[in-house]
């Protein structure tokens, strides 16, 4: 037998040295993505100015003029070159909010870049794991290494997220106290929809310790628009991208061994934004818009019945594999599904409201649960047919504990597995009276989280950036109340204008926790926009011939760097 022959101490040394290299926690791939410089629009070049802007009507309801007085009197603003009210010296505070959506960390690059070039003593502060850093005054500062080192990557790590719900008196009581001992004069809240609310509840109830509040457009879903003002928040594209690789892939895989049917799952928790980039990114099969299913008042067998047509009809000419999108949040569009949601979650709210100390709904077993929905008042037998006719599985999801919010979540119900069981069920009937003689092997998928994670586009590492220059620019004219958003996204970086668009008109009524709140209404797809009139014209092809498209890795050198979502192009290029 050989002996290994003893290393000396420089071969140690070198071979120590090559597995250092080899796993160096940055990669040269992250390396070369934070060099990247990002793009800024002209108007944002300085601090600049700001001006009303003449734009759609927005007009606060009622109910939001009477809880948000001073807010709902803002105008629509643009950010002009010129000179800015107050540059500094001051202190602002940024917080992350929500899911993690790629660009944040760039939100914060640009803010502290804007801030310290206006004023080099000007200061931001990073509140630690979302709205509870506010609560209980979790901060860091922001320095220049920081930035430089979380610049064009993904996640929220830099600060961390979190969902905390800023929603009674004490907690607001709270967050006043942490903005008035760290002297701040503006706080920037990146977040969407119901992080947004908090932005509008907390500038006003800021206002007489002079604490400006902008919020950013940020989630993934794209749910969170203003027509004409904000065409899609950011990480939107992202995300969608990072999905579509995924997507593509299985295009692949399914044309090459020709015996699968894939069934994904795509976040979104409520609107079908995502599924809809992702069909054209890569033309899967089947396609399900949750707006368009409500419309046509489709039941879940409905959908059941038009997924397994497809099936059938590509069985048919011999193709026994495919890929199928079903948005996340699909359940909400289904009508009967979305009533017991809602009940579902009323009783709940209700329950936990009147509990005693260390009771709660979900820590009933499961069949008291269903007893005591049984027993409410608003729920009818109707309700009950419907309930117990469905698979187990999404009886159980229906049950599950909403969010901090009051939100359903859907990122916790494997519909594209109950999906797939109700299509399996529905084609052994089918081939029983001999109308399908495929076969029927099939995957399933989720992407969520993952897509949440990922590295921002070039895209999305600009728009970012922009958005927190253009914080920066309407804290320094005096602005609160607002939400920061880039015009024209569609434009070259050179034509991007930077507005301010007021909160409280953006806000609606929505029950949430047994409770009608006024909140922002999420923008679900408009089943009247050009990019749903073209999907409904390619969707036939994609479903029986193989029309599938391979979009590849997110990049950020070449051609494919300066994609931007082909729904917000469509919806530009108009109908
Ligand atoms: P935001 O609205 O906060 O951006 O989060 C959206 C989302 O990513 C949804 O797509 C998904 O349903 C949900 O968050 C998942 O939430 P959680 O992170 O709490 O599981």
């Amino acid at each position: 037998m050989m002996e290994a022959k003893a290393k000396g101490p420089g071969q140690e040394s070198e071979s120590q040295a090559a597995i250092s290299e080899l796993l160096q926690p940055e990669t040269p791939f992250a390396r070369e993505r934070r060099a990247y410089q990002p793009r800024l629009c002209p108007c944002l070049k300085e601090t600049g100015a700001t001006r009303p802007l003449a734009g759609p009507e927005l007009e606060p309801l009622k109910v939001a003029r009477d809880q948000l007085p001073f807010v709902s009197q803002n105008q629509l603003l643009e950010v002009i070159p010129g000179k800015p009210l107050a540059a500094g010296p001051r202190r602002l505070g940024i917080v992350l909010s929500g899911g993690p959506s790629p660009g944040g960390h760039n939100v914060i690059t640009g803010l502290f870049e804007a801030a310290k070039r206006a004023h080099p003593e000007n200061q931001v502060l990073g509140f630690q794991a979302g709205p509870k850093g506010i609560i209980i005054n979790q901060h860091v500062e922001i320095t220049a290494e920081m930035v430089a080192r979380y610049q064009n990557s993904g996640g929220f790590h830099m600060l961390g997220t979190g969902r905390e719900k800023i929603d009674n008196a004490e907690k607001m009581e709270q967050c006043r106290q942490t903005c008035a001992a760290l002297k701040l004069s503006g706080l920037v809240v990146v977040g969407g929809d119901d992080s947004n609310t908090n932005s509008a509840f907390l500038a006003e109830n800021m206002r007489d310790l002079n604490v400006q509040v902008i919020g950013i457009p940020k989630t993934i879903d794209g749910d969170l628009q203003v027509p004409g003002l904000c065409q899609i928040p950011f990480g939107y594209h992202s995300a969608c991208q990072a999905f579509a690789t995924e997507i593509g892939n299985l295009n692949s895989d399914c044309k090459s061994d020709l015996k699968y049917w894939h069934f994904n799952r795509l976040m979104g928790r409520s609107a079908s934004h995502i599924a809809l980039e992702v069909a054209f990114q890569t033309h899967p099969n089947v396609i399900l818009i949750g707006e368009e299913i409500e419309e046509r008042e489709l039941t879940i067998h409905n959908v059941v019945r038009l997924i397994a047509d497809v099936v059938v009809a590509r069985a048919n000419a011999g193709k026994n594999y495919g890929t199928i999108l079903i948005p996340e949040g699909i359940l909400e569009f289904i009508h009967e599904i979305n009533a017991l949601i809602i009940k579902i979650s009323h009783i709940i709210a209700s329950y936990n409201r009147e509990a005693h100390e260390g009771e709660s709904f979900h820590k009933l077993p499961f069949e008291d649960q269903v007893q005591l929905i049984d027993n409410n008042d608003i729920w009818r037998d109707y309700d009950s047919r419907v309930f117990l006719g469905l698979p187990p599985e999404l009886q159980r999801g229906l049950l599950l504990p909403r969010d901090s919010h009051g939100n359903f979540q859907y990122a916790q119900v494997n519909t594209e597995r109950i999906l797939l069981g109700m299509v399996a069920t529905y084609l052994r009937k089918q081939r029983s009276k001999g109308i399908y003689k495929g076969t029927f092997r099939t995957q399933n998928h989720y992407y969520g989280y993952d897509g949440r994670g990922t590295f921002p586009t070039k895209f999305d590492c600009d728009y970012t950036y922009n958005l927190g220059h253009a914080a920066f620019s309407l804290l320094a004219n005096g602005a609160t109340g607002y939400m920061a958003a880039i015009k024209d996204l569609h434009r070259p970086v050179e034509e991007w204008q930077p507005v301010g668009i007021p909160l409280a008109p953006l806000m609606h009524l929505e029950e949430r926790t047994a409770r009608l709140e006024l909140v922002i209404q999420k923008q679900k797809v408009d089943l009247e926009s050009p990019a749903f009139k073209i999907l409904e014209k390619e969707r036939e092809k994609w479903a029986l011939e193989d029309d599938y498209r391979f979009p590849g890795p997110i990049q950020f050198h070449g051609a494919s760097a300066e994609d931007k979502p082909i729904t917000l192009m469509l919806n530009a290029l108009g109908g």
